[in-house]
């Protein structure tokens, strides 16, 4: 039989049965695995018409552990009894048997033995009644054979409480005659060979039904990374509402563009090593706008443009160091600059999302690079409220809506303000990102008009990405330590979706 002994038995049982059988039983009746009658049952099922089978969830009484080994051994106050002999057996000992403690108080209550205090040599446990019924184990061993419901609700109730006897719910099936029900299954075919075509064999030969259903094989294919899916969802953001990408394929950059050209002063705590990654080779950079740069040296060191600049010596050497690019700000003066070489003025908006590198010290939500997001208007007399109502627009798009405004300082922006959102899913205020109007000693030095100004705004890419995945720790994302699983089988988690609870202790 195709489907083996325990179908085969199963399809004649319900032959004999009128109206169907329980798998449950016939596995009992058996002696098999209630597994194996499913499988049976699955197997049948999957043969077409053959059976009708209904999934229920009976409750059925189940022997624990402790319960089987009694069922096998014998009760422990069974085992105690034994083990008097006539003459007694001092308690001490008694105790030291694996049964002792259980089964001396269980025999003493049924009345089976008795304590002598009064012997010599310590208390001594003799036996009161010549033999005695187990009907602990008898019980149990019923409920072993199918017949738990012939024992009563008490002695039921009593073996539940010694932990012997457990209510289980069992998915089983009630398994009924199919309308092609038969004892006599041929194997099926599931291959249209060219030899059954030519011979005609296939005319008489029971097929297999197709399975419409079934899920295909998941073709084997690339699997983009969370943030490579995030960062698709910000760049459709971005594009929806008008902006053009910054070219950011250099992670090498120069203290000029990176710093300098942000009117951010040589000696700020962030230029040193601590903070930044400087390069050994090629240290320097050598192709510098000199006459943008003696602008920007001027500003620096003695003001103008209605500044008074921060009145120090300006070194071009320091400009010249090589670093990997603290923020992708620096890519927006590079655009700025060449925004603002093109005459007359025409307003731009400009994004960029790519690596940023920072000398920071780790630990769970930070590492040495992170990407970073930046969006950059240039246009004429746009205001802080301008900033305020394209952060609105922008984090709208991200299911992001109750936003909070907190002044900041950045050295290139001014005013500045930290961006905070209300976010229902960790039931706190998570600072969203970080934004401001660049200062006019940064954009008239590039030569960009009075009247224009630029609003720009830079939060991260992980970190919406770890709340939106439910990834606590950043190296669970990125780095050596990601278990490509997660990248598989990691859904495209919509950015604007309903925020998803925090995973609880056991998910994370
Ligand atoms: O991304 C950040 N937070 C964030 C963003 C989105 C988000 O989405 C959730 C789905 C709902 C959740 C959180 N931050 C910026 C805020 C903090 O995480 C902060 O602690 C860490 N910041 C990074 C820098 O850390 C040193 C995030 C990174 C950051 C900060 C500032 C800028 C860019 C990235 C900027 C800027 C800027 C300012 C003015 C002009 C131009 C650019």
């Amino acid at each position: 039989m195709a489907d083996g002994p325990v179908a085969e038995l199963l399809l004649r049982r319900l032959e004999a049965s009128d109206g169907g059988l329980d798998s449950a039983d016939l596995a009992a009746e058996l002696g098999v695995e209630h597994q194996a009658v499913v499988g049976a049952v699955k197997s049948l099922q999957a043969l077409g018409k053959v059976i009708e089978a209904e999934l229920r969830s009976t409750k059925r009484w189940e022997l624990t552990s402790e319960g089987e080994e009694i069922a096998q051994e014998g009760s422990h106050e069974a085992r105690v009894f034994r083990s008097i002999p006539p003459e007694g057996l001092a308690q001490s000992e008694l105790m030291r048997l694996p049964s002792g403690k259980v089964g001396f108080s269980k025999a003493m209550s049924n009345k089976w033995i008795r304590v002598d205090k009064s012997t010599a040599d310590g208390p001594r446990v003799f036996r009161v009644v010549d033999s005695m019924e187990d009907d602990v184990q008898r019980r149990l061993q019923m409920v072993q054979w199918g017949q738990a419901e012939k024992l009563g609700e008490k002695e039921r109730s009593e073996l539940r409480k010694r932990k012997l006897l457990a209510e289980v719910t069992l998915k089983t099936y009630w398994v009924s005659k199919g309308s092609a029900f038969s004892t006599s299954i041929s194997k099926q075919e599931t291959e249209l060979s060219p030899e059954m075509i030519s011979s005609g064999s296939w005319r008489d030969r029971p097929f297999k039904p197709y399975n419409f259903l079934a899920q295909g094989v998941l073709p084997d294919s690339g699997h983009l990374h969370p943030l490579l899916k995030v960062r698709s969802q910000f760049r459709q953001i971005f594009l929806e509402m008008g902006f053009t990408e910054m070219p950011t394929d250099n992670f090498i950059e120069s203290s000029f563009w990176n710093f300098d050209a942000l009117f951010q002063p040589q000696q700020h705590p962030a230029r040193d090593q601590h903070d930044t990654f400087f390069l050994r080779d090629p240290a320097e950079a050598l192709q510098l706008p000199m006459d943008y740069v003696q602008r920007v040296k001027r500003t620096h060191s003695q003001g103008g443009y209605g500044s008074q600049g921060y009145k120090y010596t300006w070194k071009l050497d320091e400009a010249r160091k090589n670093l990997l690019r603290t923020h992708t700000t620096s890519a927006s003066a590079r655009v700025l600059y060449r925004l603002a070489q093109k005459k007359p003025f025409t307003p731009a908006k400009y994004f960029s999302i790519d690596r940023v590198f920072r000398n920071e010290t780790l630990d769970a939500t930070h590492l040495a690079e992170f990407h970073q997001i930046e969006g950059v208007v240039a246009d004429h007399g746009l205001t802080l409220g301008h900033l305020m109502g394209i952060l609105r627009e922008f984090f709208s798009k991200l299911g992001i809506t109750q936003l909070r405004f907190k002044p900041a300082y950045n050295p290139y922006t001014e005013p500045s303000m930290e961006v905070f959102s209300y976010h229902p899913g960790l039931k706190k205020w998570v600072e969203v990102g970080n934004s401001g109007v660049f200062r006019p000693e940064m954009l008239l030095p590039m030569g960009l008009p009075e009247n224009v100004s630029v609003i720009a705004w830079g939060l991260s890419l992980e970190r919406p990405t770890m709340i939106k995945y439910g990834i606590n720790n950043i190296r669970e994302l990125v780095g050596h330590k990601v278990n490509l699983q997660m990248v598989y089988d990691s859904p495209l988690c919509r950015l604007d979706a309903k925020p998803r609870p925090p995973p609880t202790q056991e998910a994370a």
